[in-house]
């Protein structure tokens, strides 16, 4: 049809279809941009079809079609669902950081963070909820429950995850959810210097990153060192301040407050990281239980004394890898903690947060009853629960809590990838011994804070000894030569950062062999990158102009960010797909809508296949808002 208008349009019969054909009559050109979407999206659904969504590779897909998730019974556009109450962002335009931070202080209520778009999916199913899933729910949420404190939607993981694996802009999302909760506070995870990668980049990225993150709708940045070194965080607390954003300093908490044998995190080492905080200019101290071993009483201790030593608000965060972590969360507000942390309950336990609505229930009528209606909460929480199914073969086969998590300490956001790492390399029934070689690793490497990154490196290390039947004696064993992993040389070298106390002089030169560590930070020593040259040669390799949040992505991930733009240019932009559809593809006779934009929707059908071995390919018969489209599609392998 498009063929046919251009044809028969008078200025190209006339011959003159030069550019200004296509800038005279661009409705012609809008038509074929769209039916080119289609097209490649078509492209896109039959390498699923066909070939399987990379992704899925020797994981069961689930039985499809799926259900629908069910959004809550709310009109949006009626009277009631059209109203949009202030919320903690409202109140932070109103005061500033620094008010916002003397309110917290002030007000009697416990407020709730709700992780579920960030941190819970991270720590259940390796990361991998689509935006769309996510922008559905948005809207009810900005409705139903403006009372919340701040959702945590951004960072971490997620970013790099939508990129490499999901095949979606991580900005386009936050920009998303941000139109969608213009009310309540949104929240990221930045890593400090190592932004949202696993290393640290030069002081101008990690400026220039914050910067975009704060102008496309950031509001609270919570950020921590995985070393808690806090020489190594003012660069991104700095950087989050000058936005007018919250700047949350954070404290990672391991080992146990009241374990004799490891003196080194005591009551004091954490107070004291704390006053540091709060003197380079955070406006929350963050507790950040990344592992979930912040046991009851240890966290009523530590509360009690950042709340007498430290003028500013308290915000824990904890992991139920234990199955008890609720009960550290009531202690901490039992201590006065002025905000804390939970997912939905359809997204909640295990690796995950503790279960946000119950702590709700838990604190209805006292006190500091956080004022949230249970019912919308578990409304929201209903979606989540189909929500979850889509994902189910990303779950780690894990059906309980465990005391474990106190010998090993692997934070919740690594547990189930780690296991999916040992997966990859046969070591799956010896995952109680890659559980015990992390705890070995920690020793060996001074018992350290084990956070990404540098949980990676310990990660990797244990991969290593057990892959290679190795134990803590064969690596300090002088005359025993190791090859250690490549992360592992990076962390002694210094490129993540110091630990406060430095690494174990013996091990650090047996992993250098005679090469030099970094001194000081990283971001001291490197240069800074010219930004303009980074564009133009990040356009260059992607063929597309970048955007100054494309920028920030090419600048975090080279390679990851060429490949996503590639997928791009060849498949379009998948993120408007369904998720079935995404990771399972069509069943025959399956009908799916696609909205491409607001008031543009496809309606995309299979119809049937038919193999062609003799040419290699599938084609398969789709119908396109009721037109037949066929689609080749190569077999791959
Ligand atoms: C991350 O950095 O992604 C984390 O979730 C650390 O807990
Ligand atoms: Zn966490």
């Amino acid at each position: 049809q498009f063929l046919e208008n251009v044809i028969n349009h008078p200025t190209f019969q006339s011959g003159e279809n030069t550019t200004r054909f296509i800038d005279e009559t661009p409705e012609l050109f809008k038509f074929a941009k769209r039916r080119d979407r289609a097209t490649r999206l078509l492209r896109f659904i039959g390498e699923v079809v066909v070939n399987g969504n990379p992704e899925m590779k020797g994981r069961t897909p689930p039985a499809t079609p799926m259900a629908e998730p069910v959004l809550p019974p709310v009109d949006l556009a009626g009277d009631a669902g059209g109203k949009i109450a202030p919320g903690t962002r409202d109140r932070l335009r109103q005061l500033g950081a620094d008010g916002f931070s003397a309110w917290m202080l002030k007000q009697p209520q416990v407020l709730l963070t709700d992780t579920t778009m960030r941190d819970a999916h991270q720590s259940l199913f390796a990361t991998r909820m689509r935006t769309r899933d996510m922008v559905a729910i948005a809207p009810y949420y900005a409705r139903l429950l403006p009372q919340l404190f701040s959702l945590e939607c951004w960072g971490g993981a997620t970013f790099d995850v939508a990129l490499r694996f999901l095949k979606e802009d991580p900005w386009d999302r936050l920009a998303q959810l941000r139109a969608a909760i213009p009310n309540i506070l949104l929240q990221m995870l930045l890593r400090a210097s190592n932004a949202v990668g696993y290393t640290n980049y030069p002081d101008n990225v990690v400026r220039q990153f914050v910067q975009q993150a704060a102008a496309s709708g950031v509001d609270l940045f919570r950020v921590f060192d995985s070393l808690n070194w806090v020489e190594n965080m003012r660069v991104a607390i700095d950087a989050v301040r000058e936005t007018g954003a919250l700047c949350e300093g954070t404290i990672c908490y391991t080992a146990d407050l009241f374990d004799e044998s490891r003196p080194k995190y005591n009551l004091k080492y954490y107070v004291d990281m704390a006053k540091a905080l709060e003197k380079a200019g955070a406006h929350i101290i963050g507790i950040k239980d990344m592992a979930g071993v912040c046991r009851p009483r240890a966290a009523h201790a530590l509360v009690t004394a950042l709340k007498q030593e430290v003028g500013l608000p308290i915000h824990f965060h904890t992991h139920d890898t234990s199955g008890i972590s609720a009960a550290s969360v009531l202690a901490a507000v039992e201590a006065g903690c002025d905000a804390v942390d939970g997912a939905l309950d359809a997204m909640s336990g295990l690796t995950s947060q503790p279960n946000l609505g119950s702590i709700a229930a838990a604190l209805a009528g006292t006190a500091r009853d956080p004022g949230l209606s249970l019912d919308h909460m578990q409304a929201i929480s209903t979606y989540w629960e189909g929500v979850r199914r889509y994902y189910a073969p990303f779950e780690a086969d894990i059906r309980s809590g465990t005391a474990d998590v106190y010998r090993h300490e692997m934070p919740g956001g690594q547990y189930t990838n780690l296991r999916e790492q040992a997966r990859a390399l046969g070591l799956e029934a010896r995952w109680p011994e890659v559980s015990k070689a992390y705890a070995q690793v920690n020793r060996l490497f001074g018992d350290i804070i084990k956070v990404t990154p540098t949980s990676k490196v310990v990660g990797d290390m244990a991969l290593f000894m057990v892959a290679n039947d190795l134990d803590a004696d064969d690596i300090t064993d002088p005359d025993r030569e190791i090859a250690f992993p490549e992360s592992v040389v990076s962390l002694f070298k210094g490129e993540l950062g110091y630990p406060p106390d430095g690494f174990p002089k013996a091990l650090q030169a047996k992993v250098l062999q005679g090469a030099r560590p970094i001194e000081g930070r990283p971001g001291a020593s490197l240069p800074p990158v010219d930004l303009e040259r980074a564009r133009a040669e990040g356009e260059k390799a992607t063929g597309r102009k970048l955007s100054d949040t494309d920028l920030a992505s090419y600048l975090m991930y080279p390679k990851v960010f060429r490949e996503y733009a590639e997928h791009r240019s060849q498949f379009g932009d998948v993120s408007v797909l369904p998720t079935p559809t995404f990771f399972y593809g069509l069943q025959e006779g399956e009908e799916i809508s696609v909205d491409l934009e607001p008031g543009k929707t496809l309606l995309i059908k299979l119809q049937g296949r038919a193999e062609v071995p003799e040419e290699g390919i599938v084609k398969l018969f789709f119908e396109l808002n009721g037109q037949p489209r066929v689609v080749r599609v190569p077999k791959a392998g």
